[in-house]
């Protein structure tokens, strides 16, 4: 059994996703990171970056205790090699999607993130923070774009972790204001991912579906929403 510990995020749904897709056993413990509940010391045990998404298997495969796995990245992987699908064991595919998944957890991700940070969240008058983080997501969206016009899927023809890490961020790009006329590649492959029976479970599973409050544009925070994602909450969680 997977315990997922999950909020309805793009990096969330990966996980959810991922699961589906692999037929493992899981159970869902929801946060609501408005509210703070990944701030809580016992989360911290097993995400010491206290944030979401974090899994512990409680049947890992060297038969001992259970184990905790942080970052979405990582957990793709550790699922992929629990169930031995989508990732190849070996060779040039494996290379390929493992590439692919560290340019969105380490590129598109972060700078997705920050795109959103200032256009949803920051005060006004951030007018340079704005134009460097969209411009680099864009940028980013041609390199996804060129690759999707040379191949099916990103680690070539066949669906892995890269294509799960990437995808759920479509969400996203929408409540930016980021469309996908100009990127026809990543338009087709959207569409054939969302088709996919595991892909649609979890997109239409109530559990795992974004509350309003997460997909909103110019977000005014309270203060204590503000506290607990960015604030003096946040940076409290982590000191010892
Ligand atoms: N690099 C991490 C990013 C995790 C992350 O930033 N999670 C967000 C939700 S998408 C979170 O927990 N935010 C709460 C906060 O920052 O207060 C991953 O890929 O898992």
């Amino acid at each position: 059994m997977i315990e997922l510990h999950y909020a309805a995020t793009p990096n969330g749904q990966k996980i959810a996703i991922m699961l589906e897709e692999t037929g493992l056993a899981y159970r869902v413990t929801p946060y609501d990171i408005f509210e703070g509940d990944h701030l809580d010391p016992a989360f911290g045990t097993i995400n010491p970056n206290h944030k979401l998404p974090a899994i512990v298997d409680h049947a890992p495969v060297d038969g001992g205790a259970p184990f905790a796995v942080f970052e979405s990245g990582a957990i793709l992987q550790y699922l992929a090699e629990k169930s031995g699908l989508l990732l190849d064991a070996e060779g040039r595919g494996r290379s390929l999607a493992l590439q692919w998944l560290t340019w969105q957890v380490a590129g598109l991700g972060p700078m997705g993130g920050q795109a959103s940070h200032f256009l949803r969240y920051a005060p006004d008058g951030q007018d340079y923070a704005v134009a460097r983080y969209t411009r680099e997501l864009e940028r980013l969206l041609r390199v996804l774009e060129n690759r999707l016009s040379e191949a099916p899927y990103l680690a070539g023809d066949a669906y892995s972790i890269a294509d799960i890490a990437v995808w759920p961020g479509r969400a996203a790009s929408h409540v930016m204001g980021i469309g996908f006329e100009g990127y026809p590649a990543i338009a087709d492959w959207f569409d054939r991912i969302a088709a996919r029976p595991a892909v649609r479970r979890a997109m239409n599973d109530p559990v795992f579906k974004a509350p309003d409050k997460y997909m909103g544009r110019n977000q005014r925070l309270s203060d204590d929403e503000w506290s607990n994602m960015f604030g003096d909450r946040m940076h409290g969680a982590v000191q010892r």
